[in-house]
């Protein structure tokens, strides 16, 4: 029983090393595979995350994967070693053994141990995503049956506008996704903390976005805020993810981050293009 218990051990620390080289490789390849703001063919990872939260997220989810795929093949493992060296064939006169308390005690304290491995990275997520640091930018997002307007404070220009969804002939020229792409999308600075207050105005929404490792319910009547600090410009897409109705899936979600300096022109440039809202810039920051 001894020398058999010490080969399955080895086995296992064998097992458990190949697991852990095995899931880097796959999430480490498939990382090639995804892209940052937009899903792409075939891709197997997660959109590649431009926030902290979306970070922490991400190095979570493959943190779980990891030690996911070394239990399943430790287990897998001690099935094919019971399976093939302790069958009736292989082991005629088999040992009575009943309690060992080594074993006992181990197979108590490993999966504590592995539980607390799990809850430090996650409270840490947790911490992250409720630190609500100060507003650079707060910016009213509103779900409508079917397409999200945005509105933006007096300190930028007091305005408002919808976006829809870019279809035919416009979203072709665009180069944009299909069905990811907005004709006016809502435009934040990069590096800087961006809050958002979400609501809808008739059924409930969700404005989420992969790449920022959110999403947050638009409820009638209730305000919702997060907030995000987006690292990287460029185009990010996301989608209605609350089943709001018929064209649920027509009413998705562009935001660019841009320069500082591009911000600046861009809000000039809206401030006459678009409605103006009197009294923008009252939105009180919920903290
Ligand atoms: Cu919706």
């Amino acid at each position: 029983m001894g020398m058999a218990w010490a080969q399955g051990r080895r086995f296992g620390r064998s097992f458990v090393r190949g697991a852990a080289v095995a899931a880097t490789l796959l999430t480490g390849g498939a990382a090639l595979a995804a892209e940052a703001g937009k899903p792409v063919p075939w891709q197997m990872d997660l959109q590649t995350p431009v926030t902290e939260v979306a970070t922490e997220i991400y190095n979570f989810h493959h943190l779980l994967n990891v030690i996911m795929l070394a239990i399943v093949l430790l287990v897998l493992a001690l099935l094919l070693i019971v399976i093939f060296r302790f069958n009736e064939r292989a082991q005629p006169n088999p040992s009575r053994t009943t309690h060992n308390t080594m074993l006992e005690v181990a197979w108590t304290i490993v999966p504590v141990l592995i539980l607390v491995a799990i809850a430090i990275p996650s409270f840490r997520v947790l911490r992250t995503q409720l630190s609500d640091p100060k507003a650079d930018l707060m910016v009213k997002v509103i779900g409508h049956a079917w397409y999200w307007s945005y509105e933006y404070p007096q300190e930028v220009g007091g305005f408002k506008f919808d976006a829809n969804l870019l279809e035919g002939e416009d979203q072709v020229k665009s180069g944009q996704p299909k069905l990811l792409a907005t004709d006016n999308e809502m435009v934040v600075p990069v590096n800087k903390i961006v809050k958002i207050q979400v609501t809808a105005a008739d059924v409930m929404h969700s404005w989420a976005l992969p790449s920022f490792g959110f999403k947050i319910d638009a409820i009638p009547g209730r305000l919702n805020q997060f907030w995000f600090k987006a690292d990287r410009e460029g185009t990010y897409h996301g989608q209605c993810s609350e089943l709001c109705g018929q064209r649920h899936a027509y009413m998705p979600i562009t935001v660019k981050v841009v320069s500082d300096a591009a911000f600046q022109a861009w809000t000039a440039e809206a401030k006459t293009k678009f409605a103006r809202v009197e009294g923008a810039g009252k939105f009180a920051d919920a903290r």
